[in-house]
């Protein structure tokens, strides 16, 4: 290996087989309980929280380590106000046409329309942005490296943590979803990659029949 700067593995924890049999199993247990809902409470969450949750997603391993994510997190009535406006002007175009009829289709069974009532419900909405341009301290302009792989893993671990916490999301992907920029006052390296819904879920809230058909282990994986 080339020489550089590091230093000993020291917060590495090894379990006993058995433990990590149960935790894994345990693991798997928490994460089959998170579900999209689309139906938010309006109760408040702590901030606090919030910020746990984003610094978790901000552990994510990413192309040369540049981290190249930007999170919004708004709790601001007016903004998600807006928010709601914009996304749902754009998703009138998206059911009334734009998709077009494989993609509606799709969507069926899972109830989706062009209202987003919980885009003014929850209690906070996160946009998540991806940098063009970055480095490992924000003001460097450097190349990132597989900019959507790190987004992605990174919001899947904000999940994961909102999740843990004791939330329930949605990742919503209104369709462009540029006017983010505007409103979250994002310059032009970033591009909004998705916006997640966290909060308490409504007394009514459901899940889609639809997405509670989880493929099975031999269907997703293989061993060699
Ligand atoms: N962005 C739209 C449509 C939509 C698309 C997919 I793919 C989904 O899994 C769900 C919805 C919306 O949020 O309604």
């Amino acid at each position: 290996m080339q020489q550089h700067d590091c230093s000993p593995l020291s917060d590495f924890i090894e379990y006993p087989e058995n433990e990590m049999l149960s935790r894994s199993k345990n693991f798997y247990d928490l994460v089959k309980r998170r579900h999209s809902i689309r139906s938010f409470s309006d109760r408040a969450v702590d901030k606090q929280v919030i910020e746990n949750c984003l610094k978790a997603a901000g552990t994510a391993p990413s192309g040369a380590n540049h981290q190249p994510w930007h999170f919004v997190a708004i709790s601001s009535s007016d903004i998600k106000k807006q928010i709601r406006e914009q996304a749902e002007f754009h998703e009138r175009g998206f059911y009334e046409g734009r998709a077009g009829e494989e993609w509606l289709a799709a969507l069926k069974d899972l109830g989706t329309d062009a209202d987003k009532p919980y885009l003014e419900h929850a209690p906070w909405l996160i946009a998540i942005f991806s940098q063009k341009k970055g480095g490992i301290t924000e003001a460097d302009k450097n190349t990132n490296y597989y900019v959507h792989e790190s987004v992605g893993i990174a919001t899947g671990i904000l999940i994961t943590a909102l999740h843990n916490a004791g939330l329930a999301t949605l990742t919503h992907t209104p369709k462009p979803m540029s006017f983010l920029n505007k409103v979250c006052q994002r310059g032009d390296n970033e591009r909004a990659y998705m916006l997640l819904i966290a909060g308490y879920p409504a007394n009514d809230a459901t899940i889609p029949a639809h997405a509670q058909v989880k493929k099975d282990l031999a269907d997703i994986a293989n061993f060699l």
